[in-house]
């Protein structure tokens, strides 16, 4: 076992637990624009894994914003591993897949990620 690999192990699992210290306030908002959300929510796909710190400045967002959207940690499942490079074209996370009906799109970069989460939230 390598020292970086355990190097990025520990300040890895030290984000996930500071992110879970300091868990980020939920938006609160009606019971009808939740379940709109929700409803959004269900056309997304967020690829990630547990101690990636993009990934856990995505989730932290999700959380922020309160939106309940299926996350696939392709470290768990090498079968997301392979969905996100078939479909995305790379296994960089964290991704967030789009299907509407214009077809799928495969978001990469966590800024990005949380700028349309936003958008839709505001939209
Ligand atoms: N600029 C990217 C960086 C993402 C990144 O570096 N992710 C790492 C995990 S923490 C990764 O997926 N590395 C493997 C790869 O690039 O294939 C972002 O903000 O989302």
């Amino acid at each position: 076992m390598g020292i970086i690999f355990i190097v990025r192990n520990v300040l890895g699992e030290l984000i996930v637990f500071f992110d879970w210290l300091f868990q980020p306030t939920q938006v609160k908002r009606s019971a009808d624009a939740q379940a709109r959300l929700d409803q959004q929510c269900q056309s997304l796909l967020v690829y990630e894994f547990r101690r990636c710190p993009f990934c856990v400045k995505v989730r932290r967002h999700m959380r922020r914003l309160n939106l309940r959207i299926e996350r696939r940690d392709i470290k768990k499942n090498p079968e997301y591993r392979s969905e996100l490079m078939a479909g995305g074209g790379k296994t960089m996370v964290p991704c967030l897949r789009v299907e509407s009906e214009d077809g799928v799109e495969w978001l990469y970069e966590s800024t990005d990620i949380n700028a349309y989460l936003t958008s839709m939230v505001n939209a």
